[in-house]
This record gives structure tokens, C-alpha cells and sequence, in this order.
């Protein structure tokens, strides 16, 4: 089952979940920034929950984009790349019947994964900070999902990422390593572990007592513990690093910065030396090259 471009994606996960090096997703809000992270040669893109519902909707990222805005942003972010795409499914969207129908669309729309996390529903952003208290679903609820949706799957090869929110949740190393030995246990292909803790304690004191590391890939989301590179996190035990949401903050300074001069100066040239030439977006979208083949004989 699956067209052989989503079978050839898939492979290409699974390989570089297991190659003993840094597999690096960089973060996609649109089609473009998908283009554009495939240039500068990453391994895989991420589809950022938290960029499709900031830069599509405008919306805050609290489970406010549904299941089909989501699918509809990842086949246009995985259209855009010959790379893997691994779509941010926030908790699948409800409850287990919304985690196994999330699985099945994905998969049959051509993704090369998804990963799922242990917020409930509604669930709020993991970086925010104003929040008193984060609710997770009960650990065996959501083994119980993830069992079910890996049941569901139509091809052997489709990647489910089991996201643990523990340490975000301020649980303890404990409850997160018990979340992640029942994730592996109901069938996830690689573990997230989620955590905002700058020096990097609470994910190291994870990793020490992991009694599951090795057999099963790790992943870390480093927006919060940024000065590490790729390779010392995999050297520290992490197989995937996702760059979560660089492009669309890019992309959002750039445009307030030009924005900015132009209600001051009120005049286009002002900007000019500061953005793409129109040139450089014909060429990115191969404009040169589609009307040629328009104007061709035959
Ligand atoms: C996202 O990019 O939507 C993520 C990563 O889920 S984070 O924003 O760090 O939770
Ligand atoms: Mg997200």
C-alpha cells in the first residue's frame, strides 16, 4: 500500500532514525519554508503545529486548528519536498477515535509520520508559560490510543512519534520515564521528550534512568535549550533533532522589520536592499522553467 514516493519518504525516516548520526527536521510553516529547509539540506521537515496555526490562521496554538486544516497544511508542506515530512498532530485532535481516523488520514495522504502527545484536549502550546497547571491524559489512556491507532495502520512503514508532556508538565523524570517505556510498549516508533529546561538536568536525569534507550529512538525539540548542536545531542542520546519554529520566526521579524520602514518612509525602494529580488521568487517557484514548457512546440 502507499505510492512509492510516500513508501521511499518513509524508508528515509526509518533509516535516519536508526543511522548513527543527527537526523535534523527543521520546522515548516508553509509549502516554501518546506522548499527552502529541503535547500540548505536537512534531513526531514516538521510540520509545526505551532507555525500552520500561527502563520496560516493566525491563531494561537491551542488545538484550535482541526485534524483537516492540519492534513491540508502537511500535504501542501509535504507536496513542496522530496524530504520525510513528520506532522505535529498536537493529541490527534479528541479522543481515541480522533487519534486512530488522525493515523489513517496521514497515512493515507501520503505523510511519512506523525507524532501524537499526551496533552488533553484542549491542549495549550508546551513553551507558554503563563499557565498555571498543564493537564495530561492518564498514561494508560494514552497507550490505549496509541495501541489502537498502530493497529489501525495500512502500511509497515508509517513512522508514529509518541510525544511524552511530562516534564512540561512538571511530573519528574519518573512519570516521563514511565510514559515512554508505555508508549514504546503500545507500539510507537520513537519517543519525544518534551522539556523547557534550559540547563538540560531534567533531560539528562531522563536519559540516566531511561531504562528503554537504545531500543527505541529518542527525539528533543531544543527551542529551550538551544547552545547545544545537533551532534551533542545525539551524542547525549538523542537520535532526531527537530528545529521547531526558526523559519516562522524568520519570517515574522523579517516582515515586521520591513513593515516597520515602510510606514515610516512611505516608499517601496526603502526596503528594496532588504528583501528578495521579485527574480529570486520566480526562481524558487520555477517560473522560468513553466513557461517555457508552456511555449514549447508540440
Ligand atoms: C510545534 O512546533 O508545534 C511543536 C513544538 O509542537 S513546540 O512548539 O515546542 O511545542
Ligand atoms: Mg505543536
Amino acid at each position: 500500500m502507499g505510492s512509492s514516493r510516500a513508501e521511499k519518504k518513509r524508508a528515509a525516516m526509518r533509516a535516519g532514525l536508526a543511522a548513527e548520526r543527527p537526523y535534523v527536521a527543521v520546522g515548516a510553516h508553509d509549502a516554501m519554508s518546506s522548499q527552502l529547509i529541503e535547500s540548505y539540506g536537512f534531513d526531514a521537515v516538521w510540520v509545526s503545529g505551532f507555525g500552520v496555526a500561527t502563520m496560516t490562521h493566525a491563531l494561537p496554538d491551542l488545538n484550535l486548528t482541526t485534524m483537516t486544516e492540519t492534513l491540508r497544511a502537511s500535504v501542501l508542506i509535504d507536496g513542496a519536498t522530496t524530504l520525510p515530512v513528520l506532522a505535529d498532530c498536537d493529541n490527534g485532535f479528541g479522543g481515541l477515535s480522533n487519534v486512530v481516523r488522525t493515523l489513517i488520514e496521514f497515512e493515507r495522504s501520503g505523510i511519512a509520520g506523525i507524532c501524537v502527545e499526551d496533552n488533553l484536549f484542549p491542549k495549550r502550546n508546551s513553551l507558554y508559560t503563563g499557565e498555571a497547571k498543564r493537564e495530561l491524559l492518564p498514561v494508560e489512556e494514552q497507550a490505549r490510543r496509541i495501541r489502537a491507532a498502530k493497529a489501525a495502520q495500512e502500511t509497515a512503514t508509517f513512522v508514529l512519534v509518541a510525544r511524552v508532556e511530562a516534564l512540561i508538565a512538571g511530573h519528574g523524570v519518573e512519570a516521563a520515564c514511565q510514559r515512554a517505556d508505555a508508549y514504546a510498549e503500545a507500539g510507537a516508533d520513537a519517543i519525544l521528550i518534551h522539556s523547557k529546561d534550559k540547563s538540560l538536568g531534567e533531560i539528562e536525569g531522563f536519559l540516566d534512568r531511561w531504562s528503554g534507550r537504545g531500543e527505541i529512538p529518542l527525539v528533543a525539540v531544543p527551542t529551550l535549550f538551544p547552545d547545544y548542536t545537533d551532534q551533542e545531542l545525539y551524542d547525549k542520546g538523542f537520535q532526531m533533532i527537530i528545529l521547531a519554529n526558526h523559519p516562522m520566526r524568520a519570517a515574522v521579524r523579517a516582515m515586521e522589520d520591513v513593515l516597520d520602514t515602510l510606514s515610516v518612509q512611505r516608499k517601496a525602494a526603502a526596503v528594496d536592499p532588504h528583501i528578495a529580488t521579485v527574480d529570486h521568487i520566480f526562481d524558487l517557484v520555477r517560473t522560468k522553467e513553466a513557461i517555457a514548457l508552456e511555449e514549447s512546440g508540440g
